[in-house]
């Protein structure tokens, strides 16, 4: 391909696209950020950041002191001792440490500044709602998908109270103990309640539904959702295979919710990290495969770990369409990761695919997360109209923004079958003739 030709605008076009991409909303379906209403949940400042699971795992690379030394210091000296190991003795290269970096320059804060008392002080005089929309507004993000578990005692102290919902956070109903683990499962729905035994017959999986039916209707759930073990198989003669059948699979068949799997995290191969201490496994992506063919009346939403799973997961989606991937998971969201996988899923897909989630745990996570995702995506992007533009074919603006946007919450509304954007979008989107 000749891209010096005269005629082969191929400047412009990249300045097109890198604009598009700079410019879309975006949909962030999958975080685990609160409601500003839910109080404490919703974590912020740079505490919540140095202490994050991603960085806690690289700061135990250094940190020599036994886990349960570390694990009963304050948080704050917690922070300390990441911030002492991971951004003054070494230099923040990796990922979720650079992570730190773009969100304080966005913020206008210096951080060669290396002053953590300072930056203490500059983030505690913010109240969280003007900080949530400043956030919200320098990551590009329209609205904010929550992660919601009926099984989290912090939670069910809000939801029991109920609230004036924040149009910007949308809930997502969490599964995991339900269908991971039944055995430990059932009595929490029994106090709930629910008329359960621990044998799975009818009557239980007839409770089940109407819990699933109930907490839905309180959170206002947008789909449900469930991470897997590397191990897990569909069908199986397990209680998850049991419950999905049941009651969840027929809930969201009902309710028109898609089913939300998020595949191969091995939780607890280091229990001593806590939150850091989860692994990756390759999935057996035939379980997905058998949930697709054997309930086309169910759609679900997917997304894999392992990077050994990502192309298989391309050619699954080719075969169904009621399932539909999304994200670049965890220990998948790094440039080079995401550039890879995006580029797997253009190349086999089109644009029938969500291309991130955040999965912000800190606020301010969706700032760098969407900065630095928005980066990468934006020269896979340039590449591909390059290509076509060299076949020939020259897209409008318009034509552009179009498909950025399917793949930033587009292609995931189109799945949902709703509408929120841009029509909703809180400012006007710039849209050129
Ligand atoms: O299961 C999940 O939703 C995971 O995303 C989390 O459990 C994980 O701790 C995480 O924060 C990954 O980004
Ligand atoms: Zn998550």
């Amino acid at each position: 391909m000749n891209l010096d030709r005269p005629e082969f605008k191929w400047q412009a076009l990249k300045k097109m696209v890198e604009r598009a991409v700079r410019q879309s909303p975006i949909l962030d379906i999958h975080t685990h950020l609160y409601d500003p209403a839910m109080g404490e949940l919703l974590l912020w400042g740079i505490d919540e950041m140095l202490v994050y699971h991603y960085l806690l795992a690289e700061g135990f690379r250094h940190i020599q002191m036994p886990y349960e030394n570390f694990w009963r210091l304050r948080k704050e000296e917690q922070a300390e001792l990441i911030w002492k190991e991971l951004f003054i003795e070494h230099s923040p290269v990796s990922e979720a440490c650079r992570g730190v970096l773009t969100i304080l320059h966005s913020l206008g804060l210096d951080p060669k500044e290396k002053d953590l008392p300072a930056l203490r002080n500059w983030f505690q005089q913010w109240d969280p709602q003007a900080h949530i929309t400043r956030c919200m507004e320098l990551a590009g993000v329209h609205r904010i998908y929550m992660t919601n578990s009926p099984f989290d005692a912090a939670e069910l102290a809000y939801w029991a109270k109920g609230w004036a919902r924040d149009e910007r956070f949308a809930a997502a109903l969490r599964l995991d103990p339900l269908l991971l683990d039944w055995h430990n499962t059932a009595p929490q729905l029994a106090e709930q309640g629910y008329d359960v035994g621990e044998g799975l017959v009818e009557k239980t999986l007839q409770e089940i539904r109407r819990f699933l039916n109930e907490w839905t209707d309180i959170m206002e759930a947008h789909y449900v959702m469930v991470s897997l073990p590397p191990n897990f198989t569909y069908p199986s003669a397990s209680d998850a295979a049991a419950i999905l059948e049941g009651a969840v699979l027929p809930h969201c068949r009902e309710r028109n919710l898609p089913l939300a799997l998020m595949m191969g995290v091995e939780r607890a191969v280091n229990p001593a990290l806590r939150l850091a201490g989860d692994g990756v496994g390759r999935a057996d992506l035939s379980a997905l495969k058998n949930l697709c063919a054997d309930f086309p009346g169910n759609r679900f939403l997917a997304t894999a770990l392992s990077r050994e799973n990502q192309h298989e997961l391309c050619v699954l989606a080719r075969k169904f369409r009621n399932l539909h991937i999304f994200g670049c998971w965890w220990f998948t969201n790094t440039p080079s990761l995401i550039d890879e996988i995006t580029r797997m899923r253009l190349e086999l897909l089109g644009w029938s695919f969500t291309a991130q989630h955040s999965d912000a745990r800190v606020l301010e996570h969706i700032i760098y997360k969407w900065q630095h995702t928005r980066e990468t995506i934006a020269a896979a992007l340039v590449d591909k109209y390059v290509d076509m533009a060299a076949a020939g074919w020259e897209p409008t603006f318009k034509e552009v923004q179009r498909d950025v946007w399917q793949l930033f919450g587009g292609a995931f509304e189109e799945f949902l079958g709703v509408r929120t954007v841009p029509e909703a979008a809180p400012d006007p989107i710039d849209w050129p003739e």
